[in-house]
């Protein structure tokens, strides 16, 4: 009896998606520990909850695949892009890169509804709105450097947006306090 409730294409789309989900945890990281470096210790705190949370989202995915009986493949995780050039160009790297993945949700919510299987459509749904919620995200982020002067921005206004991110809501949680459902 086949217990695949999967097909290829979608079990393969989904594999793909969550080797995407642990590049996106890498890009976070990479730049959060570049930010640290730059002594940008609010950014960098803001970048590394991301990173977790880019990691369960990897989760999310490889739970599931697992849930529905098809196989999962752990890939290779490209490298991420080069160090940004400002914090201004890093937060436009960061959007950049969500609506990249926009783009890969959507595509694997359409697969679903084309294959009907609905189970999956409604699994993406959770994705969808992730990603509503980190564009918004990066786009406030790229709002404030906007006033602050973008690339010119000096460096008194970028030690208060640092300190702003420090103290906010978005202080790295231990990843042992997550879970795939609410990362
Ligand atoms: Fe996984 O949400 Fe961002 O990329």
């Amino acid at each position: 009896m086949n217990k695949n409730r999967l097909s290829p294409a979608l079990a393969s789309a989904l594999n793909a998606q969550m080797t995407k989900e642990a590049y996106a945890s890498q890009i976070y990281l990479s730049f959060a520990s570049w930010a640290d470096t730059q002594g940008f210790e609010g950014v960098a705190t803001f970048l590394f909850r991301h990173a977790n949370e880019e990691r369960n989202h990897m989760m999310k995915i490889l739970e599931y695949i697992l849930k529905r009986g098809a196989p999962v493949t752990i890939a290779a995780i490209p490298a991420p892009p080069a160090h940004p050039a400002s914090i201004n160009n890093c937060f436009e790297m960061v959007f950049a890169h969500e609506v990249d993945n926009t783009t890969s949700i959507y595509k694997l919510a359409k697969m679903s509804m084309d294959e009907e299987d609905w189970a999956t459509w409604n699994f993406m749904q959770w994705f969808v709105k992730e990603q509503v919620e980190e564009e918004t995200l990066a786009l406030k982020l790229l709002d404030k450097m906007k006033i602050a002067g973008g690339d010119k921005a000096p460096t008194d206004t970028l030690y208060l947006l640092d300190s702003e991110l420090l103290k906010g809501p978005d202080k790295a949680r231990a990843a042992e306090d997550v879970t795939t459902e609410n990362p």
